[in-house]
């Protein structure tokens, strides 16, 4: 890798990739450089920082993502600018939508050919969200092959947090706040207030074969750390095998009372609570939070998880594809037929 690789950007697409980068970089993060993509002017309208590319797109029809990335052909010189010179790609985007199931494939293999070690960030739907469930099963599978590892958000584990008579805006809000609190105290910069896991800690976890899970929970209880950590371990358990497991880093967000005791302890537990001793546990702290403890845990190793049975279509196929494009392929060593000079 050249020397003139050393930024950490993030690019946020589509509507919950916007919002979700756009609260993170009011935190003090090991992020450099933001990028926003969406075919909505109301995604860029929200991003203080950083650039943004308006995918445009007609107005009078529903879009696909297929729709979406044909739209984009033209933006992708764009998207080469806003992730060149990058040692490391965060894509961050909700997954179901057109946009975000569109592009944050794109956006990946577009970083990875400029030579980043690209990391996905997927938010999946909410649970009553059926109809997106198959655009985000597909577009998972396809980030995943284009990313060096992609950390997996459920919206369902967000939203635990939240009022049961919540409103949609009002949903999205806790969720964004609960997803921004653990992927900010795990991407923070060390400082005052945050003993911070470091980069290469973080990459060392989820750059591992199949997918890193992020488990989420809070507590304001005697035993916060104790009940916060089987929380968030049984958010993991709702998407996986959480035996699995080979790595994960454990950080806890709270005021300036989280003992090192209480860290320690969330350290020391996690193998036993997934039934993995040997599961390889990294940890951090924040400090900047309020009497609520929250336990993140970012948990690798995944083969299998819930979102297998969201792409039926790739289950009855096992692993074979179908003749459905007129594409083309020639085979490796075998010289182009002079036809096509
Ligand atoms: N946590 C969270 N999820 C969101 C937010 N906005 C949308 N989502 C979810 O993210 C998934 C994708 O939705 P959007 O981001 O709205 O879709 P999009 O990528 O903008 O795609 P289109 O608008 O269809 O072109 C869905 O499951 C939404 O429920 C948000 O602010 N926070
Ligand atoms: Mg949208």
């Amino acid at each position: 890798m050249s020397d003139t690789n050393s930024l950490v950007t993030a690019v946020g697409i589509g509507s919950a990739g916007s919002r979700i980068l756009s609260l993170l970089s009011r935190r003090s993060l090991l992020v450099d450089r933001y990028a926003y993509v969406s075919c909505d002017r109301d995604d860029l309208s929200g991003p203080s920082l950083g650039g943004r590319i308006l995918v445009e797109s007609p107005v009078d029809q529903k879009l696909t993502p297929v729709m979406v990335r044909g739209m984009a052909l033209g933006s992708y010189g764009s998207i080469r600018e806003a992730v060149a010179g990058s040692r490391v790609v965060f894509v961050v985007a909700g997954l179901g939508g057109a946009t975000g199931s569109g592009l944050a494939p794109v956006v990946a293999e577009i970083a990875r050919d400029a030579g980043a070690i690209t990391v996905g960030v997927a938010v999946m739907p909410f649970e009553f969200e059926r109809k997106l469930k198959f655009y985000a099963g597909t577009s998972l599978k396809r980030l995943r092959a284009a990313s060096r590892g992609v950390i997996v958000i459920d919206n369902d584990t967000l939203m635990r947090s939240s009022p049961e008579d919540s409103t949609l805006t009002g949903l999205y809000d806790a969720a964004n706040k609960e997803a921004v609190n653990a992927l900010g105290s795990l991407l923070s910069k060390s400082s005052e207030t945050s003993v911070s896991v470091g980069l290469n800690k973080v990459l060392g976890t989820v750059l591992q074969d199949g997918y890193c899970l992020l488990g989420v929970s809070n507590s304001g209880s005697i035993d916060k750390a104790e009940e916060a950590l089987a929380g968030a371990v049984v958010s993991i358990s709702k998407l996986a095998e959480a035996k699995e497991a080979s790595r994960a880093v454990v950080v806890l967000h709270g005021d300036s009372s989280i003992s090192a005791q209480e860290v320690g302890l969330a350290v020391r537990r996690l193998g036993s609570m997934i039934n993995n001793q040997a599961v390889d546990v990294e940890y951090g702290a924040n400090y900047s939070g309020g009497a609520q403890l929250q336990v993140s845990i970012l948990a690798s190793g995944f083969t299998a998880t819930k979102y297998d049975e969201y792409d039926p279509v790739a289950k009855v196929l096992a692993g074979r594809s179908i003749d459905d494009a007129m594409d083309c392929s020639v085979p490796e060593g075998l010289d182009l037929l002079p036809s096509l000079d």
